[in-house]
């Protein structure tokens, strides 16, 4: 195993003593920066993710330009569906599209099974380039959407306000959704450690749209799938960081998927996160995105004020609660990165 020169974030994620909180940011590789419309404007999305050089180039952008202590692999949830045979489309200010969502039992029978390796390699390639490029400077995350948020595009065909065609086929066909869920658990559990054997250092699953559900269904239609992939994932030793937006009010349930970091968005208290789970996992979060709108003085307020939260001791990943915005701004990006790395000091 080669050494990294910045390995805070690994180390955090296992708990492990770190002489400050290290921070990254979720979609740090996107629009906000100027260097990646730069790109942009000459590859469309789909075409940047599936040209490992472009997508390496984006993913150290941040790295470079703003000071994280991670980079992310610049790609999307939505491989996975595209892999198995639903061809996504991205349209300029819609997002992504399905233009063939499933609805029906012959739509779930013409989903392909994926061999990750053959179907997902140039995801792997480009895993495989930043790599190298980073030369070891910060850790590399790999990601996967929970099967449940995956279905929630495959159901709806794009993204929802209210999700009422995917809650329609859960109350109404729960046996078709879970069929899906299925395949889509096994499919994870295959991409997942493809990306760790290629060389990202960690890996996050996104469960973006956990929140739509009932605590009761939560229960039903996700974190068992979860649980059952990290159960899989857990026979390498790259920690795996899992982020359910919304769901934190039995963080003691989440916790007992495997999972070594917790992702918290901003709507809850990161205090009682910590005292809740007991030391059982790491906790990643949770600044409200918006804060970086503020001045720079209130976002110094905000950053000291979770850290302080937080308290003592190791185990604390800094992010925002979900992505960066596009219109926001660098400067206040970078400008909270420094305030983590000047103030997290007294707190170890
Ligand atoms: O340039 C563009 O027009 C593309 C915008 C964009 C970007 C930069 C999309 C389309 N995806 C991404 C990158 C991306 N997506 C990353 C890269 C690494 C990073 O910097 O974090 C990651 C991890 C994702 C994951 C992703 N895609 C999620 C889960 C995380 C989250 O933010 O909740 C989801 C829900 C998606 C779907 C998706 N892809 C793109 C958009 C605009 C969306 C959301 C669609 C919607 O629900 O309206």
């Amino acid at each position: 195993m080669t050494t990294l020169q910045n390995d805070l974030f690994l180390r955090a994620c296992r708990r492990e003593k770190t002489e400050r909180t290290p921070v990254w940011i979720m979609r740090q590789a996107g629009r906000y920066l100027p260097q990646y419309r730069a790109i942009r404007e000459k590859a469309d999305f789909i075409t940047m993710y599936k040209t490992p050089e472009l997508a390496a180039e984006v993913t150290i952008q941040p790295v470079d330009i703003i000071g994280v202590d991670a980079a992310i692999l610049f790609s999307d949830i939505l491989v996975i569906p595209d892999a198995m045979g639903m061809h996504l489309e991205m349209h300029e200010g819609k997002g992504p599209i399905f233009p063939h969502p499933i609805r029906t039992k012959a739509d779930s029978d013409a989903l392909t099974k994926i061999d990750p390796w053959k179907d997902l390699k140039y995801v792997l390639d480009a895993v495989a380039l930043t790599k190298k490029e980073l030369n070891n400077r910060v850790p590399l995350i790999g990601f996967s959407g929970s099967p449940w948020t995956l279905l929630t595009y495959m159901v709806e065909g794009k993204g929802s306000k209210n999700f009422a065609i995917i809650k329609k086929l859960i109350y109404t066909n729960p046996a078709l959704a879970h069929e899906v869920l299925e395949k889509l658990s096994a499919a994870v559990a295959d991409y997942l450690p493809a990306k760790i054997e290629t060389g990202v250092d960690a890996v996050q699953i996104f469960d973006t749209w956990g929140g739509i559900l009932s605590p009761h269904d939560y229960e039903e239609f996700s974190l068992p799938y979860i649980t059952k992939i990290i159960s899989t994932v857990k026979r390498t030793i790259e920690p795996i960081i899992f982020f359910a937006k919304g769901v934190h009010y039995d963080l003691t349930k989440l916790a007992a998927s495997g999972a070594d970091v917790l992702g918290l968005d901003w709507t809850c208290d990161i205090s009682t996160a910590r005292t809740v789970l007991e030391g059982k996992t790491a906790l990643q979060g949770n600044m409200d995105p918006t804060i970086l709108y503020a001045p720079k003085k209130r976002i110094k307020e905000e950053v000291i004020r979770i850290l302080s939260s937080y308290g003592r001791g190791s185990g604390h990943i800094f992010n925002l609660g979900h992505g960066i915005l596009p219109d926001m701004d660098p400067e206040n990006a970078k400008a909270m990165i420094n305030f983590v790395k000047e103030e997290s000091p007294r707190f170890k």
